[in-house]
């Protein structure tokens, strides 16, 4: 007995199940959604060439219903987003640890949907936010999809879910004037952040690059929350996920985020979609933490509190495994924003623990989709589609696509067999962890989840200096956009429980004291009935802390070891020097880079050997910003037009300014002398710069991302 629509993946793989449903109407008519073919799709139905059109008029009501009924509710969180198909490789069998098969059996390729997305803002807002990035992956699995709903963010604000709507009230823009959007930079942002110490751990990586991702393409991906596998056995570990991509982690510089927002808002969604078409496919590799289930107490944090990573330098991660998207979306709306992540999409070998915000998530998914998708068989579209058969007694509902023809929608019955059947464990059926509970009933937490403040300080310290800088900086910024003064007082005092410098660099900015007291972090976020007195020594000096430093937190320790799909400038007019043009750009393509190239004015330059070269963008259609790197070749005529037009001299001072790779041939240093980059000769060409150099130099500088020693240099302007 089998249902119409969802049949299995032995016969009918995800991929040919997605393209029975794509549409294409190359070579065919234009018909109403009836199938009808129309005639005229001009004019609507008139009582006249110049009378009042007619309500009988089926074609036209038809399409402006349809037109009409076009936006869903957007997601109330994550409404902004990208996504990507893919697939995932297992190298090395995990039969040790769980039971799911695409963790198993290293034949098996799992195809998956992943969805990247900026928490605060509307779908319409720019991709440059501050902000934490979404990092969710389904995977349709042969035993049913499995979803990594995850972030670019270890750890997260608050640890019961049922702080989750009033963090996110207040993060959205406000209430009485709907202002900011995407921006966390504001009142009741901090007024809320300033009252949960719980969310100083999170706060510290938000303010960080971590914040302002180059790329997508570029972020680390966490589960969040501890997890368990489960084995064959039916024995358990704990486990925490991590993506590590292969092409490291990068951000942009604050300045430059703003200023992308300005001129592509889309730059995100861009390079991710640019760099999947031109075949630079990025990938990740699957990591995994094990803690075997008798340690779950060894560490001086709760496993279950989703404030707390586990340093890596405690629990190294295995990579078990690789993604890599290699296929865009036919379609957004269809795909992206249509697809339904939850936690509860699980399989046999992966389950939950007791972590309250996990607990919570696991309620809020479906909920969420049952309004944004309109109903309760949102399963049934496509890209929610498992590729594992899907059998129920489920019925009906709004939109229901599956033509089920048993005669019973019951279980147990004798009419058809008592199918389908419930399957026993060896059969794959779903069996939660026997974890025992025993238990009162009560609102609470545990003096476990108390200490708020060490794994703060723990980021903070392992921290590059630039990248403390950032830190100090965003606080300044954000802070600084906040006008209630209490609120910027308050969370100043926060800021000295996690690091006293940090406190100090940032009240001068604001140009506050520092409060010899800071205001009592217990005396908010607890409950009415709180014995206060018991738990505020543990909220901010923890009784042991295991380590001090973990290298593995700061991005300056991230591999920087490849140019590939890095965006380079390369600033050239009519008469550039083609020799030295045509020599890094070869080097360029050969190392992966993406050469583009800019100048005075649209369609065709001619180099000094008189060939034409075709032009990518004006100063007018391009910006310092959108680039990883830039590039001046030598050519006199091309240089003095260069020289003459203030846009590029602007172009190449932003660049020096967010401290990216610059190199330059012969006369082409003098456009960086013109836009004032130190460059005397007895001295060395600051880092980062290579003038008359080798294409490989060159190279090597983009792959190391950014010069942030160049900060320093207060005699640039930008
Ligand atoms: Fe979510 N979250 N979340 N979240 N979340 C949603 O589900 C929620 C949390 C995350 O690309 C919503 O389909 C609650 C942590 C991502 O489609 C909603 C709590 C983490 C996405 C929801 C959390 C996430 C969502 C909105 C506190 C990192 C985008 C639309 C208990 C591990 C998924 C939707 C996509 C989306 C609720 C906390 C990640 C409302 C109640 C922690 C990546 O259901």
């Amino acid at each position: 007995m089998k249902d119409k629509k969802n049949t299995s993946p032995l016969e009918n793989n995800k991929i040919t199940k997605l393209a029975d449903d794509k549409e294409n109407g190359s070579g065919e008519f234009l018909t109403t959604n009836q199938g009808l073919k129309i005639n005229d799709n001009q004019n609507s139905l008139k009582a006249g060439e110049r009378g009042a059109t007619l309500l009988e008029d089926f074609i036209l009501r038809e399409k402006i219903t349809h037109f009409d009924h076009e936006r869903i509710p957007e997601r109330i969180v994550h409404a902004r987003g990208s996504g990507a198909h893919g697939v995932f490789e297992l190298y090395e069998s995990q039969a040790e640890f769980t039971k799911a098969g695409f963790l198993n059996d290293t034949a098996v390729k799992t195809p998956v949907f992943v969805r990247f997305s900026t928490v605060a803002g509307s779908r319409g807002s720019g991709d440059l936010a501050r902000d934490a990035r979404g990092f969710s992956v389904k995977f349709y699995t042969q035993e049913g999809n499995y979803d990594l709903v995850g972030n670019n963010i270890p750890v997260f604000f608050i640890q019961d879910a049922i702080k989750f709507p009033d963090l996110i009230h207040a993060v959205k823009p406000e209430p009485h004037n709907e202002i900011p959007q995407a921006a966390s930079a504001h009142d009741t942002f901090w007024d809320f952040i300033s009252l949960m110490p719980e969310s100083a751990h999170m706060i510290m990586w938000v303010m960080s690059d971590r914040g302002i991702p180059r790329s997508y393409r570029m972020m680390e991906g966490f589960g969040v929350h501890t997890f368990r596998l489960i084995n064959a056995e039916g024995k358990s570990s704990f486990v925490k996920f991590h993506w590590k991509p292969l092409l490291g982690v990068h951000s942009v510089a604050w300045d430059e985020a703003k200023k992308i927002n300005g001129n592509d808002p889309d730059f995100h969604r861009r390079d991710l979609w640019d760099a999947i078409e031109s075949g630079a496919f990025p990938e990740w590799e699957l990591g995994l933490q094990i803690v075997p289930e008798e340690d779950e107490h060894k560490f001086d944090f709760d496993l279950l509190d989703s404030t707390k990573l586990i340093p890596e330098e405690l629990v190294p991660i295995k990579r078990v495994g690789k993604m890599t998207l290699n296929r865009n979306p036919d379609n957004f709306f269809a795909e992206t924003e249509q697809v339904a992540f939850h936690l509860g999409h699980i399989v046999p070998g992966i389950d939950f623990t007791n972590d309250p915000l996990l607990q919570g998530r696991l309620f809020s998914y479906t909920d969420t989709q049952l309004l944004r998708l309109g109903g309760p068989n949102f399963h049934e579209i496509p890209i929610n589609r498992p590729i594992s058969p899907v059998h129920n007694n489920q019925r009906d509902g709004h939109m229901r696509q599956t033509i089920n023809t048993s005669r019973t929608s019951y279980e147990p019955n004798s009419i058809s067999g008592n199918d389908p059947k419930q399957a026993t464990i060896a059969e794959g059926g779903f069996n939660s962890y026997h974890e025992r509970i025993d238990a009162r009933k009560i609102r609470d937490r545990s003096e476990s989840f108390f200490d708020h403040f060490s794994q703060a300080t723990l980021f903070f310290n392992s921290q590059s200096e630039p990248e403390k800088n950032h830190i100090v900086d965003a606080l300044r910024f954000e802070l600084g956009k906040v006008e209630r003064e209490d609120i910027r007082k308050r969370m100043v005092g926060i800021l000295t429980l996690i690091d006293a410098s940090l406190a100090i660099r940032v009240a001068d900015g604001l140009g506050l004291e520092v409060p010899a007291q800071p205001e009592r972090p217990i005396n908010h976020g607890v409950p009415a009935d709180a014995d206060k007195e018991k738990y505020e020594s543990k909220i901010i000096k923890p009784s042991k802390k295991s380590i001090n430093i973990s290298p593995a937190l700061s991005m300056a320790n991230t591999i920087k070891n490849t140019a590939k799909s890095r965006m380079i400038a390369i600033l050239a007019t009519d008469g550039v020097n083609a020799a030295q043009l045509n020599a890094l750009k070869k080097a360029l393509i050969a190392a992966g880079a993406v050469p583009k190239i800019i100048a005075t004015h649209n369609g065709y330059i001619k180099d000094d050997k008189g060939l034409a070269i075709k032009v990518d963008f004006t100063f007018l259609t391009a910006a310092s910003v959108l680039f990883d790197a830039l590039y001046v070749p030598g050519g006199a005529a091309s240089v003095n037009s260069l020289l003459a037009e203030a846009d590029a001299i602007h172009f190449v001072t932003e660049a020096f300014k967010h401290c990216k790779a610059i190199g330059a041939d012969a006369e082409g240093a003098d456009v960086l002398k013109a836009a004032i980059i130190p460059l005397n000769k007895n001295e060395k060409a600051p880092a980062g710069v290579i003038i008359n150099g080798k294409s490989a130099d060159f190279i090597t500088a983009v792959a190391g991302h950014r010069f942030w020693e160049r900060e320093k240099k207060p005699d640039v302007p930008a």
